[in-house]
């Protein structure tokens, strides 16, 4: 496949997806972004687990860093986190332990993006397909 075309195809997936995940009304207050600390840091705990992610909504405004302290659940499954999306210029993949990790990371623009756990088993599905998946929101 021509790799222009599938830049410019993978793009508009990702407008579209945006698009339409920014038109979900939202009735809970779990929608508030993450304080910003005096130093200028939202810091945010993010624990992985078999197989979910908690919280699995994550509310950080734009523009203003963000330090995610994340681990996963003590046992023999492995788990990592995956967050990425050109527009809002974040490409992370860190392993999880049970000792947290800092992720730092400054989203751009608004918007939503997946985050998910992509280790699996063999063939067995990943851990995103089992339900390893939370939202980003970046708000202004
Ligand atoms: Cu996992």
């Amino acid at each position: 496949m021509n790799i222009a075309i599938f830049h410019r195809r993978a793009w508009l997936a990702l407008l579209i997806g945006v698009g339409v995940a920014g038109s979900q009304v939202r009735g809970d207050t779990s929608t508030d972004a993450a304080p910003v600390a005096d130093d200028g840091v939202q810091r945010v705990t993010l624990v992985g687990g078999k197989y979910y992610f908690e919280p699995e909504h994550i509310v950080v405004r734009a523009g203003v860093p963000v330090e995610l302290q994340a681990r996963r659940r003590p046992g023999l499954t492995p788990h990592n986190l995956v967050i990425r999306s050109v527009p809002m210029g974040l490409d992370i993949e860190a392993s999880l332990t049970t000792e947290p990790t800092t992720i730092r990371f400054t989203p751009r623009i608004p918007g939503r993006v997946e985050f998910y756990c992509d280790e699996r088993l063999l063939f067995l599905p990943s851990h995103r397909d089992r339900g390893m998946v939370g939202v980003l929101e970046v708000v202004e």
